[in-house]
């Protein structure tokens, strides 16, 4: 007997920047993640990202004077294939696939006051072959890719002017698919635009604020998109009553390293840093803890008469996040000092492994955290990024990625414990299904799909698409509604 609802949405995610390429066909204007240019892990380092950009950066790329190499603007060449790749993920038997509408294609500019009509098709064709499949879409409206024109324009969500910006683009696409996408995001991974604001949803570049207002301006820019989210959600509501909006965090568990109170408190300032913007989502207001760290360490946002009402009156329909490890924090020095590099920051705990990219593996944090979450906001959650970055093989044509498997099934194990323990869980959406383009590295080479791509960290190779062992695994999984491991 299967621990999982009959309804249960099993599937994959990505995002447009990471998988489509055509980054200049049909209309589409520039990104920021145009112009996140691939380093080196040999010049990078392993684990850090190379995802910033800085005014510089733009400058010399759009004078042409820049020679670097942009894996974003190729992806896997999903903007031509994505019907072949649909069809593999049906002969998976997805419930939903998680996609994102590069906003560029739909508005170049951001602020321009007429859509694209080649960008609004080319997502209505994608929908209509992901429900011939039996797909039911889900659809991320910036999976950081704000156009580069509102950078150029307003230095990002910086500019209140954005908001509006992006409220007619929802509106836009709300209409035109009404019927086709039941399930929309706002922002991904909204929490990331305090580690990489430009590239991270934003587009604010920070080397044109001032130092001293620099860490106000990351939340200035998250208040315009928190008050574009509610207006999104309004206008959802009244467009199609029977499509759900929600947010998407890139859940961070901590944990104490020790039993120290000192340990515990950190850990629970961590969480909190982590689930403050989904407290703002889900509960419609600034939580307090929040506003005593802005007022202890300078940060100060300016809001317009109406804001508060608008976070309170229109919040999320459920709560969607990504999960790929926890971590651990404490206030004893460790030798292994911060193992994140960039992106993470925390010590080594001595119970769990790490992926090959220092990310520390955590299926049971899954439990805990599915469990926390619930009580907190008692709205459905949905897993919509779940997944192993690794260097994958081809032997004779195949790839045992059995690692996969075993990480996969640790994590669905406890999510099955999660909903026995009554937490309302709508789906799992396993990051990557087909191999595609890091998001921290620009990698192809940290392979998370059940499909390989033969497309290499330089962008050669046929582009040939390979089942996995993990394909068939996964496919096993959902014929069985989780039951079959
Ligand atoms: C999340 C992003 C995804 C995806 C994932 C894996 O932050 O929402 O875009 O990339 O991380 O990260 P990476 O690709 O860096 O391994």
């Amino acid at each position: 007997m299967s621990k999982f609802p009959k309804d249960f949405l099993w599937g994959g995610a990505t995002a447009a920047n990471q998988i489509e390429g055509g980054w200049d066909e049909d209309g589409k204007g520039l990104a920021g993640s145009d112009m996140v240019a691939y380093v080196p892990k040999e010049i990078r380092g392993l684990k850090s990202a190379a995802i910033d950009v800085s005014s510089d950066r733009i400058d010399e790329i759009l004078s042409g004077k820049f020679e670097g190499r942009f894996p974003k603007r190729h992806g896997i060449d999903f903007y031509h294939k994505y019907k072949d790749d649909i069809a593999l993920f049906g002969e998976m038997g997805f419930k939903c696939f998680r996609i994102s509408i590069h906003w560029a294609r739909i508005f170049p500019n951001g602020y321009d006051e007429q859509p694209n009509e080649a960008g609004l098709k080319y997502y209505d064709d994608m929908f209509d072959e992901m429900h011939k499949h039996g797909i039911e879409p889900m659809v991320t409206l910036s999976h950081y890719e704000t156009p580069l024109g509102l950078t150029q324009k307003y230095n990002g969500w910086l500019g209140r002017e954005v908001i509006a910006h992006f409220v007619r683009y929802a509106k836009t696409v709300f209409n035109r698919y009404k019927g086709k996408v039941k399930y929309w995001l706002t922002f991904n991974e909204i929490n990331m635009v305090t580690m990489h604001s430009a590239y991270c949803g934003a587009g604010v570049v920070l080397d044109r604020v001032e130092a001293s207002q620099q860490e106000s301006a990351k939340y200035q820019a998250l208040h315009h998109q928190f008050l574009a989210s509610s207006l999104a959600t309004k206008a959802l509501h009244e467009i199609d009553p029977n499509a759900k909006i929600g947010c998407m965090l890139a859940r961070l568990h901590h944990y104490a390293l020790t039993a120290d109170p000192a340990d515990q408190r950190q850990a629970q300032w961590g969480n909190q840093q982590n689930l403050f913007f989904t407290d703002v989502h889900a509960r419609g207001e600034y939580p307090k803890y929040m506003l005593r760290h802005w007022a202890e360490n300078n940060v100060q946002i300016q809001k317009e008469v109406g804001d508060d009402e608008i976070l309170k009156q229109h919040t999320v329909d459920y709560i969607s996040f990504s999960y790929y490890m926890s971590l651990a924090v404490t206030t004893h020095p460790q030798e292994d000092g911060d193992i994140g590099g960039n992106l993470l920051h925390g010590v080594k705990n001595p119970y769990l492994k790490a992926s090959d990219w220092g990310w520390q593996i955590d299926p049971v944090g899954l439990r805990i955290t599915l469990n926390d979450m619930y009580d907190r906001y008692q709205k459905p959650l949905f897993i919509v990024e779940n997944g192993l970055g690794a260097y994958d093989q081809v032997e004779n044509g195949k790839i045992h990625d059995s690692y996969r498997i075993d990480y996969l099934k640790a994590h669905i194990e406890q999510m099955a414990e999660a909903i026995a323990d009554g937490v309302d869980l709508w789906g799992y959406l396993e990051w990557g299904p087909i191999d595609l383009v890091s998001m921290s590295t620009s990698e192809m080479s940290k392979r998370y799909g059940f499909i390989y791509v033969d497309i290499d960290d330089d962008g050669n190779g046929t582009g040939e698409r390979i089942r996995k062992d993990s394909f068939y695994w996964y496919k096993k999984v959902i014929a069985s509604n989780g039951e079959d491991l």
